[in-house]
Order: C-alpha cells, then structure tokens, then sequence
C-alpha cells in the first residue's frame, strides 16, 4: 500500500465513521438503560390521557414480565424491543396484553379483540414471521405511527392489505397473516 492509497484509505475510514454516526443518531430515540428512561420511553407510545395512568411493564424474552411501574389504569405500557433497531415502544388494553403474552409465549392468543397504540412506530424483521430474528430478504418492516387491532377475530375484517412481505406500510394492512397473531395495522398520519 503506497501513501496515496494509505490517504485514500483513512479518508473512506472517516466518512465510514462519519456516516455510521449518522445512522446512530437515526436510531437514536433508543431510551436509556434505567427504569425511568424506560417508563418515559413506554410512555410516548400512547396520548397522555391513556398512558399517565398506565402500567409498564418489561417483557423479558422468555415471555415472563417486568414490572416497572403500577398504574391505576386499565393500560399497559411497554418500552422499547432492545432486541429491534427501531424505538417501538407501545401501549396495550387488557386484551392485547393477553395476546402479546401469547406472542411471547408462543401460545395461542385468547379469543379476544384487543387495541395497541404504537404512536413512535414499529419496527419488525419480518411482515410474514412473527418470530423472525433477521430482516427478511434484507428488508425489515418499517411502519410509522399506528394503532393495531389483534386477536383472532381480525382474520374476518375485509378491506386490509394481505401483501405479506413489501406491503405499503403507510396503508392499512395485514401484519403476519395467516399465523395465530395475525393482526391489523393502522396508519394514524
Ligand atoms: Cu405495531
């Protein structure tokens, strides 16, 4: 390797860096480790109104939870999927709670129509695999702020894309179909 290559090299090293720090700072709604960035980052899922009062709680991957803070509400508001790039927080009734334990459990969801608020967006490695760990074909299901319908009864409302994979997220549509926790994405803007 000559100098000018030498130069060459650590100037595409720079803006390698520079360009990383970027995509960090693009993620960087990440909340803080402590329990009261996680309470504060639960708690943007949702409008005021409903996530003042709320619950939050931790899930851990084993499908067992967390609890960071009681509420006198009937919401559950969860930080954050650390194990995501994208800042998901969300915000849950009682019967999404129920179908999210299903989810982390890999049991079958009651049958039950349950209401989530993601109002920061989601982010998931797959439209089609719920337990995906990697993005599909490369490509991750990026959805902006929405709200979400879940339960089994889902399944029989019409009118919602069943793309699968690639679907337009910025339409309503169909997250994970044809699984037990097929649910519907809503859009809010
Ligand atoms: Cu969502």
């Amino acid at each position: 390797m000559n100098r000018r290559h030498v130069f060459t090299f650590s100037a595409i090293t720079a803006l390698v860096s520079i360009l990383s720090s970027a995509a960090a700072q693009a993620v960087e709604k990440k909340p803080g480790k402590t329990d009261a960035a996680k309470i504060a980052n639960a708690m943007t899922a949702a409008p005021k109104a409903v996530s003042r009062n709320a619950s939050v709680v931790e899930m851990n991957d084993d499908g067992s939870m967390k609890v960071l803070r009681n509420g006198s509400g009937k919401w559950t508001c969860v930080p954050d999927d650390p194990s995501t790039p994208g800042n998901d927080p969300m915000c849950l009734d009682p019967n999404a709670m129920d179908w999210l334990h299903a989810l982390m459990t890999k049991s079958d969801p009651p049958d039950k129509i349950g209401f989530i608020y993601m109002l920061q967006g989601g982010w998931d490695f797959s439209n089609t695999d719920p337990f995906a760990t990697k993005p599909e074909g490369g490509k991750a299901t990026i959805t902006g702020p929405h709200v979400m319908v879940v339960g089994p009864r889902v399944r029989s409302v019409p009118g919602y894309d069943r793309t699968g994979e690639g679907a337009n997220t910025a339409m309503p549509y169909v997250m994970w179909k044809d699984t037990p926790y097929e649910h519907l994405m809503i859009p809010i803007r």
